[in-house]
């Protein structure tokens, strides 16, 4: 049996929670907040981590490869290796080269706290740059990397919203806005696997801001 530790309001572990749904293999969910969780199964302290009857597994896309490996019967990696491969580099440019750096807005966006106008600068000039190189690659045809869901649009599905919100608080406009990235988010929107981590997601924000006040 498969536990998935932490908190549906963290997108790193709602990508791991959809290629689950998605693949259709059963797992339990185990909350781990920030501060709480278990430093043998996750040394950093990060979430998501995943317990397996073989041991414990942290870092998302890790994750994601071993549930590839582990659970081929219902594939979100293309057989052809260099289409996988396609995948793989869309999975990283989302997380490298589009959450990461947009994650410098995070503290003024969402957390209550103040980014530095030099630091917004810096951030915007990146992300203008990240998503122009982005945008080379993607397909949306209809899913991010052509005509099958994979695990770039697990990551797409997570990481793409907060791109665009954060810059949409940050800066007044929605980098991705020139995309078809909103367009194609909504489509995912109406999957049953993508409706269940949203609706997740809200009410273990809920509780999180509940918990925050208490
Ligand atoms: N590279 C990690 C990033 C995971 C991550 O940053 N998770 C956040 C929650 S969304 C976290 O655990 N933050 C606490 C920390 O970094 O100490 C992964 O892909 O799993």
């Amino acid at each position: 049996m498969l536990t998935l530790s932490g908190f549906s309001a963290s997108n790193y572990y709602n990508k791991v929670k959809l290629a689950l749904l998605e693949k259709g293999v059963a797992f339990d969910e185990e909350i781990a907040w920030i501060g709480e969780t278990d430093k043998a199964c996750s040394p950093l302290g990060k979430v998501p981590y995943l317990k397996t009857d073989a041991g414990a597994l942290s870092e998302s896309t890790v994750i994601l490869e071993y549930l590839e490996d582990a659970y081929p019967q219902v594939p979100l990696l293309p057989a052809d290796p260099f289409a996988a491969a396609k995948v793989r580099e869309l999975v990283r440019y989302l997380e490298l080269h589009l959450e990461l750096v947009a994650r410098n807005l995070y503290p003024e966006a969402f957390f209550g706290g103040k980014v530095s106008d030099a630091a917004k600068e810096k951030t915007g000039q990146q992300l203008t740059k990240n998503v122009a190189a982005f945008n080379q690659l993607t397909k949306y045809a209809p899913f991010i990397a052509g005509d099958r869901f994979t695990l770039a649009d697990c990551a797409a599905a997570v990481h793409l919203p907060l791109v665009s919100t954060a810059t949409k608080i940050i800066y007044g406009r929605d980098v991705l806005a020139d995309t078809p990235a909103r367009d194609y988010l909504k489509r995912l929107g109406e999957r049953p696997s993508v409706q269940k981590v949203n609706a997740d997601r809200k009410l273990n924000t809920e509780l999180m801001l509940s918990r925050s006040k208490a």
